[in-house]
């Protein structure tokens, strides 16, 4: 049977991530998709998962789901952040080794690299330093996703490995202001105060953390690539768990904010309110490792954002 043929679940399909991956796959000619909403098969619950992979049986697992969100999201329902995740991971990971799964993707985050890591962030810094405080929940169950695919490598000898997004953006991102990050937030915030005409919008924190951002299309690129350039055992003997994906260029929260702002075509002004959390003041990722195996970003940030915001329009019109 040939790769392209081979059956591929998504875990996590219809989110952001999970449906870029998808749109990736079965543009490359992969065929033989297998998708489930959350509706459809829990995640969380290891009996459903379990017969799900039993009655089933891919060959390959990207393992995108997860319990995401923002700052104020993951400081906030603390318990739900690690407890979903923890659950997910462990019942698909566990599942993959049993019904002999071929190849396993999960996808970290770059916001579980110690808070105050040297800059820009090598793989090799995980676990050498203490976690931001905001997210050190769901940094914890991101870890311990990256130590199971690890150790079901060492072990047994599985070929699951993990890759380590920057901050995502784009399409079928999530605009509710309380749990949403920084870029759909803003778009939302700037769109409203345009048509509202409202004198100014508040942005979180003070404005100056810094933050890389990819399109979640490019990132879906990258996951593809790897799957077919990259295998656990060539990871694991660099003495790494995980291959960083992102652009390699950051920004201030202050310069994003007024791009955005012209994208939209907002006139007011903008305040920040400090007694939201400002989160590790930069994370910017070294993704020396990923150019060159031969993966670079195409997207820039201004076209990802026009392309957020020509969706996020799309999306509000109901059409
Ligand atoms: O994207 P964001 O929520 O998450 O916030 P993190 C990034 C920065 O933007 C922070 C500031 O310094 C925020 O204070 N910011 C300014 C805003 N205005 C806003 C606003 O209206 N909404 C939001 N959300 N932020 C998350 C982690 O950290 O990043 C997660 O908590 C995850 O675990 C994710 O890994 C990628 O980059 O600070």
């Amino acid at each position: 049977m040939s790769w392209r043929n081979k059956k591929i679940y998504i875990a996590g399909s219809g989110g952001m991530v999970g449906s870029a991956v998808g749109k990736n796959l079965e543009s490359k000619g992969y065929n033989n998709l297998v998708r489930r909403t959350s509706k459809e098969l829990n995640l969380i619950n290891q009996a459903e998962v379990e017969s799900f992979f039993e009655r089933e049986k891919p060959a390959i697992v990207i393992l995108s789901a997860a319990k995401v969100g923002g700052i104020l999201a993951n400081n906030h329902q603390r318990a739900d952040f690690i407890y979903d995740n923890l659950m997910i991971e462990a019942n698909v990971i566990q599942a993959a080794f049993k019904h002999r799964v071929e190849k396993l993707i999960f996808l970290g985050s770059s916001c579980i690299y110690p808070k105050n890591a040297p800059q820009p962030i090598k793989e090799e810094y995980l676990l050498s330093g203490l976690l931001e405080y905001t997210n050190e929940p769901y940094a914890v169950a991101k870890i311990a996703g990256v130590k199971l695919c690890e150790s079901f490598y060492r072990q047994h000898d599985c070929d699951f490995f993990s890759v380590m997004p920057t901050n995502l953006y784009g399409e079928r991102d999530n605009f509710d202001l309380q749990s949403s990050h920084v870029i759909p937030a803003l778009i939302r915030k700037f769109h409203e105060a345009k048509t509202q005409q409202s004198e100014k919008v508040i942005l979180w924190g003070s404005g100056t953390p810094r933050r890389e951002f990819l399109y979640v299309d490019d990132l879906a690129d990258a996951v593809v690539f790897l799957l077919e350039n990259m295998t656990a055992k060539k990871l694991y003997e660099q003495k790494i768990s995980h291959i960083n994906i992102g652009a390699g260029v950051d920004v201030e929260i202050s310069e994003l904010a007024n791009i955005i702002k012209e994208i939209v075509g907002y006139k007011g002004k903008i305040d920040y309110d400090a007694t939201k959390p400002d989160g590790t003041p930069r994370k910017l990722m070294d993704v020396s490792r990923l150019n060159k195996l031969g993966w670079k970003y195409t997207i820039s940030l201004e076209d990802g954002l026009r392309k957020t915001y020509d969706w996020f329009l799309k999306e509000s019109a109901g059409v």
